[in-house]
């Protein structure tokens, strides 16, 4: 019988930790981490016209337009199709959430409730490898070498809209636009919100109810 494939996504603010929580998912779940930023940075990175188009937007803490996140991310889910994926930074409006529900519906949300000063306070220390979305900071989980991929040892990066002007842009955004996507999800009955200063305090929670939700054999496979 063919395994049974899981869709989830993580919602939060901008710096609640959706990349970090993300990573320790994937590496005990073994699903497929579909950052829509992290794929955006690349796209810009690249100068594709994606990515020309989104940092024009994303440099001045602006949300990119929805036409052209759905279709993005449509993309992206289809080099996916029979594997088990967890979608961090996607669905942020509602439109996008209507639009992923019509595609696929989802197994699993989880929200993440970080105060805002936390916030505020870790993006100054950020620093992220880019071909790999692998994320650091100076005080929380620093690279063994100061600036550089503890796998790769390519140079990191600290992101341009980490800005505290910019990091202000994407918490106003992150408030007008998101509150009715995790009501979207809340009303499907599929969605679990975790509070806390600390990822590492709202990890152990977060690990706890999806080892209620996802069988462990599809943990104990090696990714691909
Ligand atoms: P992104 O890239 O999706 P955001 O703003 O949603 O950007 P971001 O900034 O990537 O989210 P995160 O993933 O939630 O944050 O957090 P993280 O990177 O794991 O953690 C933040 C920092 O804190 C890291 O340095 C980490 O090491 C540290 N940290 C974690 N936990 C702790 C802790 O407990 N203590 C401490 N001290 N530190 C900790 O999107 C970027 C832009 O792309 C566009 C938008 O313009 C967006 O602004 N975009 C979209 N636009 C429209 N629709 C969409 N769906 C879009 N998706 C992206
Ligand atoms: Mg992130």
């Amino acid at each position: 019988m063919a395994a049974r494939i899981f869709k989830l996504v993580i919602l939060g603010a901008p710096a609640s930790g959706k990349g970090t929580i993300s990573q320790r998912i994937v590496k005990v779940f073994h699903l497929k981490h579909i950052s829509s930023g992290d794929k955006l940075r690349q796209h810009i990175q690249n100068k594709t016209a994606v990515g020309l188009e989104a940092q024009k937007y994303i440099n001045e803490g602006k949300l990119v337009p929805d036409e052209v996140m759905i279709k993005f991310i449509k993309c992206e889910l289809q080099k996916v199709e029979d594997e088990s994926w967890l979608l961090d930074g996607f669905p942020r409006t509602l439109s996008q959430a209507i639009a992923l529900w019509e595609l696929e519906k989802l197994d699993l949300a989880i929200n993440l409730l970080v105060p805002y000063q936390a916030i505020i306070d870790r993006v100054k220390g950020r620093w992220v490898h880019l071909a790999s979305g692998r994320v650091y900071n100076d005080g929380f989980n620093p690279p063994k070498v100061h600036g550089v991929d503890d796998v790769t040892g390519e140079p990191l990066i600290q992101r341009d809209d980490d800005k505290p002007e910019v990091v202000l842009k994407r918490l106003e955004q992150y408030e007008k636009m998101t509150g009715p996507v995790a009501t979207f999800y809340r009303e499907k009955g599929i969605l679990k919100e975790f509070c806390g200063d600390e990822t590492n305090v709202i990890w152990p929670k977060v690990l706890e109810w999806l080892c209620t939700r996802i069988p462990l054999h599809i943990t104990t496979q090696e990714p691909s």
